[in-house]
């Protein structure tokens, strides 16, 4: 009897955007090992550029076939990991991306949902990160930038090629070296969101069902 195939994750980060030399996303995901509970962890950087973010990632996730992906992206002033749960079918730019491109209430993808919820277990995963010690919590917008725009581009793909990949989409805070000239400003070290990372991408490829835990918010 042949062994089963080992399982694929696809991890993207980004590219530095907004005057940053880097992105934490990219450092985390960089550091990762390729192989994680028995599955093959294929690393990809994502340019800051509406179109050709998704076209990156949806190009990968043909070749690969991967059975889960999960993004991460930089939220430079939040002070969690955060898990997204859901992303809107709106592009509407506070600045242009890398490419000079501004856009403002432009839909993502004509005649596509409104919004698509990411298909990873949330709260299994921001609760694995809580074990490692790792702050994080649940983020129910993604904003209206790239990031939004990457995860809504990957699911709308998911859905229309009917496959059974399930994606996500984990902001992360600024790393500490970018806040030396920012006061006041969260950050967390990157040795600690590698860990939060591997923490809920192993949490990601363990369950496919959520658990019922507190996380929403008020407001
Ligand atoms: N963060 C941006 C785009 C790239 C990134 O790392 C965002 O939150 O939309």
């Amino acid at each position: 009897m042949s062994a089963k195939p080992p399982r694929k994750v696809l991890v993207t980060g980004f590219m530095p955007f907004g005057g940053e030399s880097v992105n934490p996303s990219w450092e985390i995901v960089k550091a990762l090992p390729d192989v994680m509970g028995g599955c093959r962890i294929e690393k990809l950087k994502v340019p800051v550029e509406f179109g050709q973010a998704i076209e990156t990632v949806t190009q990968m996730i043909d070749r690969v076939k991967p059975d889960v992906v999960i993004c991460f992206g930089q939220a430079g002033g939040r002070s969690r990991m955060s898990v997204e749960r859901v992303a809107v079918n709106i592009d509407d730019a506070r600045m242009p991306d890398n490419a000079g491109v501004m856009r403002i209430d432009q839909t993502i993808a004509a005649g596509g949902a409104a919004a698509y919820f990411c298909s990873v277990p949330i709260k299994a995963m921001v609760a694995a990160m809580a074990k490692a010690g790792v702050p994080a919590e649940v983020s129910n917008t993604a904003g209206t930038y790239v990031c939004n725009h990457l995860i809504y581009g990957v699911l709308h793909h998911i859905a229309l090629r009917r496959l059974t990949t399930r994606a996500g989409f984990i902001h992360v805070p600024y790393a500490e070296s970018q806040i030396l000239d920012k006061r006041d400003t969260p950050a967390l070290a990157l040795s600690t969101m590698i860990a939060g990372a591997k923490a809920a991408i192993a949490a990601a490829i363990r369950r496919k069902a959520d658990l019922k835990l507190v996380g929403g918010s008020l407001h």
